[in-house]
């Protein structure tokens, strides 16, 4: 028998919105409704008492905490050994991030965005990876705090592009601290079945990142967010529904971004719900 997620909880990571100060972020999402924020991993530029205050201020809570930046000195599975050991204290320093702002998870890729080839071969740098994040993961189910592994496409890794990898990962790192988290952009381009996908992730599935096909709000690519809404709520997901749309750069560039930003905002959580609700409607 399938549970419900009845009240489901709406959330955005703050990237697009570049620029802008994580407070007025914050004041925007909580206008729209929405009942967390996605906190960018960055506390040299964005501390934990910033966050804390401007969470008070709206009364949003912390879903998760996303590494901002993935360089090569933020790579779990690096082949020089030296960027690897700042990588793991990079992910240790965000568990405590985490611990300070009340957020019950940290996103953690395995490898630096777009490196699409292995430093040393698939293998070796997969075992770096498990033993990188299973080091992390100590710190992780000390502090009780969960790490969610995101696959993306294939221009951005090469090592985690689908949910079943991320997933294998998961089971070979062996601790209840670490589960995986979808993200519909990336799994739009890897994915045969977006909804079997995250069915067979079930009670391991810890966040998920909301964006149509063109990485643009829901509702203007060609995903069906209804099958994706009716698996969640077969596993009985429980976590928050998050956002994550990134228009291309020129957008930022050359157009005015604040217009788009309240448009996108609202657009997001209403389609979200309208997909919730439509999925409630079918059969078991
Ligand atoms: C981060 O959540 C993500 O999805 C990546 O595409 C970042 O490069
Ligand atoms: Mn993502």
């Amino acid at each position: 028998m399938a549970t419900l997620m009845l009240k489901p909880r709406f959330s955005f990571y703050t990237i697009p919105f570049k620029g802008e100060a994580f407070g007025r972020s914050a004041e925007r999402l909580a206008r729209f409704g929405y009942d967390g924020i996605e906190v960018p991993g960055d506390p040299s530029s964005l501390p934990a008492s910033e966050v804390c205050v401007t969470l008070r201020a709206t009364g949003l809570n912390a879903s998760a905490v996303c590494p901002r930046v993935y360089g090569p000195d933020r790579d779990l599975s690096a082949g020089d050994a030296g960027d690897r050991a700042k990588a793991v204290a990079y992910f240790r320093s965000l568990i405590e991030f985490a611990v300070q702002i009340g957020a019950p998870t940290v996103i953690v890729a395995p490898t630096a965005v777009r490196r699409t080839m292995p430093d040393v071969s698939i293998d070796e740098d997969w075992r770096r990876a498990v033993e990188s994040i299973s080091t992390v993961a100590q710190d992780a189910a000390a502090a009780g705090v969960s790490l969610a592994l995101e696959p993306w496409n294939r221009y951005e890794t090469f090592m985690l592009n689908r949910v079943e990898q991320a997933d294998r990962m998961r089971r070979e790192i062996g601790s209840d601290s670490v589960g995986v988290m979808a993200d519909l952009f990336h799994m739009n381009i890897e994915e045969t079945d977006i909804a079997a996908a995250i069915s067979s992730a079930g009670p391991y599935l810890l966040n998920i990142h909301f964006a149509d096909s063109n990485r643009h709000a829901p509702g203007q690519g060609h995903i069906d967010l209804v099958p994706v809404m009716r698996a969640l709520q077969r596993i009985g997901y429980a976590h928050y529904l998050s956002a994550e749309f990134l228009p291309p750069r020129f957008i930022f560039e050359h157009g005015s971004p604040p217009e788009f930003y309240d448009p996108y905002c609202l657009q997001t959580i209403t389609v979200l719900k309208q997909a919730f609700d439509a999925a409630k409607g079918l059969e078991a």
